[in-house]
């Protein structure tokens, strides 16, 4: 069972949005299956795979500066960032997750756009296989990919509710 639950996405009002996912390559076999979570997340209500654009970076890093120029590029309504960092023996996670989150967060705000934040930072790979539905246990049956994507269909609809006031 999932933690996650959206208030009322029954009524998201998502139209023809068009959303850019970014996925990392590192831990690729997490980061697919946050992909395919997101997909399925998106398409369950209504995105066309046409307005779905898929853009891949070599690791988590990487992400901030990927999801800035496609900002930039002003033609999405949010943006979906997927990404595993595991946790090893040297001081590396806290970098690479502290610097990942900080500058996600500087462009989302920056550029007043919804991204959905999919990056897993775990302690091992068997919390990021459970996040990520690669594995399931009893009382988990997580995707934190579906749930980013969900996160930015609530954020677009509040958006495009916003705008008509
Ligand atoms: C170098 C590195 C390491 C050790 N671990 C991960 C990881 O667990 N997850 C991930 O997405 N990326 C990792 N990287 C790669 C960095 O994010 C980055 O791609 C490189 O440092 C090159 O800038």
């Amino acid at each position: 069972m999932s933690t996650f639950s959206p208030s009322d996405n029954s009524s998201f009002d998502v139209g023809h949005a068009r959303i850019a996912i970014v996925v990392a390559r590192w831990n690729a076999k997490i980061t697919e299956n946050l992909l395919i979570g997101a997909r399925h997340g998106l398409t369950d209500y209504g995105i066309a795979e046409k307005n779905i654009d898929l853009f891949r970076v070599p690791g988590a890093f990487e992400l901030p500066l990927a999801c800035q120029k496609l900002a930039q590029k002003s033609i999405y309504d949010g943006i979906i960032v997927l990404g595993c960092v595991i946790r090893g023996g040297t001081p590396h996670f806290e970098y690479i997750c502290g610097e990942t989150t900080r500058g996600i967060g500087q462009v989302t705000l920056q550029e007043s756009l919804p991204i959905g934040f999919g990056l897993l930072t775990t302690n091992d790979l068997e919390q990021s296989e459970l996040r990520s539905g690669v594995i399931f246990n009893d009382s988990e049956n997580e995707n934190k990919g579906k749930e980013a994507a969900l996160t930015v269909l609530e954020m677009i609809s509040l958006f495009s509710k916003l705008g008509s006031l």
